[in-house]
Formats: C-alpha cells, structure tokens, sequence
C-alpha cells in the first residue's frame, strides 16, 4: 500500500477539526486534506476540499478511505468531551479509546507514517498541584473523560516505545473559537458568554465566578498542532503528551474584559454538574518543556483574545 500525500482528519466537524481542516489545506492542499466525520461538515469545510462520512469505530470503512486517498497522516480528533462522558460512560470510553485503537493499530501496521491524536489538561485531578502545573506530575482524573485521555497517552507512548509509530500529542487546555460551536465541554461556557455578549443578552455561567481554568484562544491551538507535527521528530522528545498553556482566567475576569467592549454586558452564575469537574482540573499549566522541545509559544493573551473574538461576533462593539 502506497503511503501518498493524503492528510485524514477525523471528527472534521467539531470544534478544532473545523478550524484544523481549513489550516491543513492551506499546508497540504485542499485535495490532499480529506475531512471525515460521524455527521456532516460545515459549508466552509466542504465546499473547499474533500468531505466523507466516517464512524471512527468502523475500522473497514476508515482503511478503505486510508488506500482511496493514500493517507500518510491522521489527525484523530474525534471524542466525547468531559460533561457529555460523564452522562454517557461507556460509549465515550468506547469511542475516545477503541477509536484511538483504529489508529494506532493502522500505523503499527505500516499503512500510515505519523499521527495526531488529542490529549488535554483534564488529564490531572485533584490531587495534581493546580498552580503551574509540571509536565510530569501526579494525574489522578476523576472524569471519564480525563481517564480515557490519560490512557490514551499512556498507549501513545506504548506504540512509540514498542512499534516506533509516530504519534504526537497535545494537551489542549479550554479552547475558545469564534467560528465553531463547541460540544459537551466544561470549559465551553467561554465560547458561549461571547455570543450571548455578542447578541446583547445577559449570561448565565454554570461555573462560580472565580473558577480559574487553563485557556487557549483557537488560533493558538491551532498553531500548536501544526507546530508539533511539523516538527523534527528528534525534536519531539514526550511521547504521551505535551502540556501546552496561553491564558487562564476566571468567568468574572473574562467578563471584565468583554465589559471593556461592552459596559452593559450583564453575567451571573448558577454552578451546575460542570462545578465538580473544573475543580478538579489545575487552574495554570506549565508549558516550558514544549517550548524547549519544538519551539511551542503562544500568540494571544486575554485582551488580544477578547478583542478578535468580538470582532468578528460583534465588530460594532468594539471601541
Ligand atoms: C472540555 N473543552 O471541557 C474540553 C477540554 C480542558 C477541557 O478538554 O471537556
């Protein structure tokens, strides 16, 4: 089987991989990008390169589209995010690890050469020091979700170490995007305080105001991605995965900053089921092993984040 230029992104239609598609393309070409997903793609992602139905789970329909479009490499994003796996235990540990299973599984067999699989910050628990939190420390998750990323890079690092596969990773923090909706996470109320700021409504936030939680503006997320896959690979020394950080912030400072745009935005709070789970993630990560390793920094701070997001939601706040 031939290892050509195809480029697979699977779960093409969340909330990275419609940002990731349209970044690969520009990388590969739109050709060579195929988006894939359980359910249809956005307009944007469509209509400007190659689009398939795929459930990760069914590993003969993801092979025959590995040899249709001589794949070389997966970005394996599909899952079920921390607040939705919490109300759907197995079949998110189905899909987060027997999906990663399809994956890896493919590239030890030599039919695919490197491969991107998410990891992310929900990874640690609350027995994981909060403040700066290490590359290496204790990662006790108490989420569904959590447990299935940790695994998860353990098997990364198993593939890499035993069969040599290529495959890198990242821990995404919260990651906050104008052009997507997010699904199913706990960090989403700060995707969402934006629209309903954008639409001059109040917000009501399911987290208390001074829960503090590691942050990425998307464009950063994005630029960490590309950054670690077009890295040396000798350059790329952790194999389970890497901590990456930006920003982090609580709801009331967030609102702060969108109240600089807008003084009349209005937000209160009703913690629900999500309380439990953002406390026990680490409020800020420490990043400097990534950008040791490959060079990993970020670009956007709270005010430029704020700033861009409301510019594009709601250009005519912006004073
Ligand atoms: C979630 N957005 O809230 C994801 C992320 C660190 C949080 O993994 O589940």
């Amino acid at each position: 089987m031939t290892i050509g230029k195809g480029v697979l992104v699977i779960g093409a239609s969340g909330q990275i991989g419609t940002e990731l598609v349209m970044a690969l393309r520009q990388q590969h070409g739109t050709a060579n990008v195929v988006a894939c997903d359980i359910k249809t793609a956005s307009d944007e992602v469509k209509a400007s390169g190659p689009f398939e139905l795929l459930d990760i789970l069914d590993k003969d329909r993801l092979y025959a589209l590995v040899k249709q479009y001589e794949v070389s490499e997966i970005y394996l994003l599909a899952a079920l995010l921390s607040a939705t796996a919490e109300q759907k235990v197995m079949p998110a540990w189905k899909l987060n690890m027997d999906g990663l299973f399809n994956v890896l599984e493919l590239a030890r067999e030599g039919h695919i050469a490197k491969v991107y699989w998410p990891s992310s910050i929900a990874i640690f628990g609350p027995t994981t020091p909060k403040v700066h939190t290490p590359q290496r420390t204790i990662a006790e998750p108490t989420t569904v979700y959590g447990i299935s990323k940790l695994t998860g890079e353990r098997w990364c690092e198993y593939y890499f170490n035993r069969y040599g596969v290529d495959v890198r990773s990242l821990r995404y923090p919260g990651l906050i995007g104008y052009k997507s909706a997010p699904g199913g996470g706990t960090t989403d109320y700060a995707v969402d305080i934006f629209h309903k700021a954008a639409a001059g409504e109040p917000f009501t936030c399911f987290l208390n105001a001074d829960t503090r939680l590691p942050m990425m503006y998307m464009p950063d997320a994005i630029a960490a991605t590309l950054g670690i896959m077009n890295a040396e690979a000798a350059n790329v020394k952790v194999r389970s995965s890497y901590n990456i950080a930006a920003l982090d912030f609580t709801p009331a400072e967030l609102a702060g900053r969108i109240r600089e745009n807008m003084p009349d935005f209005r937000i209160d709070y009703a913690p629900d089921h999500r309380q439990a789970i953002a406390d026990s993630w680490p409020g800020s990560i420490d990043d400097s092993v990534a950008r040791k390793d490959w060079g990993w920094k970020n670009r956007y701070d709270l005010k430029a984040m704020t700033r861009d997001m409301l510019v594009n939601l709601a250009p005519e706040s912006i004073r």
